[in-house]
């Protein structure tokens, strides 16, 4: 479809006529995902799963190609959407099964909320972890709500409003089959290059897409309530994920199939549509967006930078100076470590390459042997397993299972799924240290204990999500 059919298509009207309107502070409607990777929207070229809603958004909006979370962990990542801030900022809400504490950070539901919005929530928000140890009776993400509809009834006409719309799809676990029973066929998957190419986890995979085409009925759901509500125009709404895809070397880790996530955004007043954005974003950037548009003032404690000015802008590609690169970064996730220890590491993403340093190698990046907890139970991990030995399959297991070395670097021309590391190559020694200083510095500037040398709070910080337990409803 071209451009001009697309902002027809979307029903927007001409900016002119709208300049007048614009003092009308927007809401914002934000619908997240669990653990889904970037790859997997149609809109971003999967030949298999369908997201007709997540396509629509974008094509009425922005899609961004380099989205990505703060840390690919559920809790962490969205402490860093709500706060609009590094992990390493946030003390123990670094960690999955925490708490995130009310009189210290600020979070933009409530900031708008200060601001006159109506807020709420539905499904899941902030979290897993206990968020009444951080001093709140509700959710940070938003007092609950039984449905969006009913939140929209009682918000009075010229009220703006702040809603979380948070699905549990595609977290696991996955009802064996559904995929194929669905109609979707093995044979078309494409199997990221990071898994083992077997029937069994191709049938994993269709599992993890028919949950990805459940969330996105709900996103269709949620828009058609608004479209109803005849709030839409003024609405800006954002759809993306927390973190990646729930399979060995994905979810948990600092590659972009732990990182990279779709993101989509229309907001049909102001945004002009059917756009594709390559610059590097972050989720710590949505909070400083939402607060700009409603003309709020943002903390000086954000370290997001507001996207409004890309989102509003008429370009396609490479659109605002000083958006070359993101910082991720990753503490605890389960407890599946000698002594609750997790697996701190941070990263820097730029076009080209990903640098990760790893804080402490001696440390078994997805838990402790033989269970390796940090990855999601799952057929594709029982196959990595059973598979170990194999000539064919080794490799896999040991890149989602071995220890790694406290540097890695990849190459993203010539090695886009970020399998071979290159840190050690000589050839490499100069990109290599330019990197490391680079986020070095991002690091201290932003606080970092790890760097600045204060306390280091995440292998002793309670963790809310119980005793021993099996992993999926830790998890949850
Ligand atoms: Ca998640």
């Amino acid at each position: 479809m071209r451009r001009r059919d697309l902002f027809l298509a979307g029903g927007a009207a001409p900016f002119n006529i709208l300049k007048a309107q614009r003092t009308v502070r927007p809401s914002v409607l934000f619908l997240i995902s669990d653990d889904q990777s970037w790859l997997h929207t149609s809109a971003g070229g999967d030949p298999v799963v369908r997201t007709p809603n997540f396509d629509r958004i974008a094509a009425r909006g922005v899609r961004f190609t380099h989205s990505f979370c703060a840390s690919p962990s559920c809790t962490p990542s969205r402490a860093g959407i709500l706060t609009g801030q590094h992990i390493w900022r946030l003390k123990e809400s670094g960690n999955l099964w925490s708490t995130l504490r009310r009189e210290e950070y600020r979070v933009y539901p409530e900031l708008l909320k200060s601001a006159g919005y109506r807020i709420g929530s539905m499904g899941k928000g902030w979290g897993p972890g206990d968020f009444r140890a951080g001093g709140w009776d509700h959710n940070p993400a938003g007092p609950p709500f039984k449905s969006f509809t009913e939140f929209l009834d009682q918000t009075p006409a010229g009220t703006p409003f702040c809603f979380w719309f948070g699905s549990q799809d595609p977290h696991r676990p996955y009802e064996l089959g559904t995929g194929e029973r669905s109609g979707m066929n093995p044979e078309h998957v494409r199997v990221p290059a990071w898994l083992p190419d077997s029937p069994e986890i191709r049938r994993d995979i269709l599992d993890y897409y028919f949950e990805i085409q459940r969330f996105d009925r709900a996103v269709g759901d949620m828009v058609a309530a608004l479209d109803k509500s005849g709030r839409l125009q003024n609405t800006i709404v954002a759809v993306t994920s927390d973190n990646g895809m729930p399979f060995p070397r994905a979810k948990t880790n600092l590659y972009d199939s732990g990182t990279r996530m779709p993101l989509a955004v229309m907001w049909p007043e102001r945004i002009p549509p059917g756009r594709v954005v390559d610059d590097m974003v972050s989720h710590t950037d949505l909070a400083p967006t939402f607060l700009e548009a409603a003309g709020v003032e943002r903390p000086p404690a954000m370290t997001g930078r507001s996207l409004l000015s890309i989102l509003t802008s008429r370009k396609d590609g490479r659109v605002e100076n000083g958006r070359h690169q993101v910082v991720t970064g990753r503490e605890r996730h389960t407890r599946r470590r000698a002594g609750g220890a997790g697996y701190p590491m941070r990263a820097i993403r730029t076009y080209d390459h990903l640098y990760i340093r790893n804080f402490a190698p001696e440390r078994w990046p997805a838990g402790d042997p033989p269970d390796y907890g940090d990855i999601d139970a799952s057929p594709s991990m029982d196959f990595l397993i059973a598979n170990r030995s194999s000539s064919r399959f080794q490799s896999y297991y040991e890149m989602a299972c071995a220890k790694r070395p406290a540097e890695e670097l990849y190459d993203l021309k010539r090695d886009p799924y970020q399998l071979t590391n290159l840190a050690a190559r000589a050839a490499q020694e100069k990109i290599r240290n330019h990197l490391r200083s680079q986020l070095d510095r991002i690091l201290k500037d932003t606080g970092d204990p790890r760097l600045t040398g204060g306390e280091v709070p995440w292998d002793f910080t309670p963790y809310y999500g119980g005793g021993v337990l099996s992993r999926p409803v830790e998890e949850r």
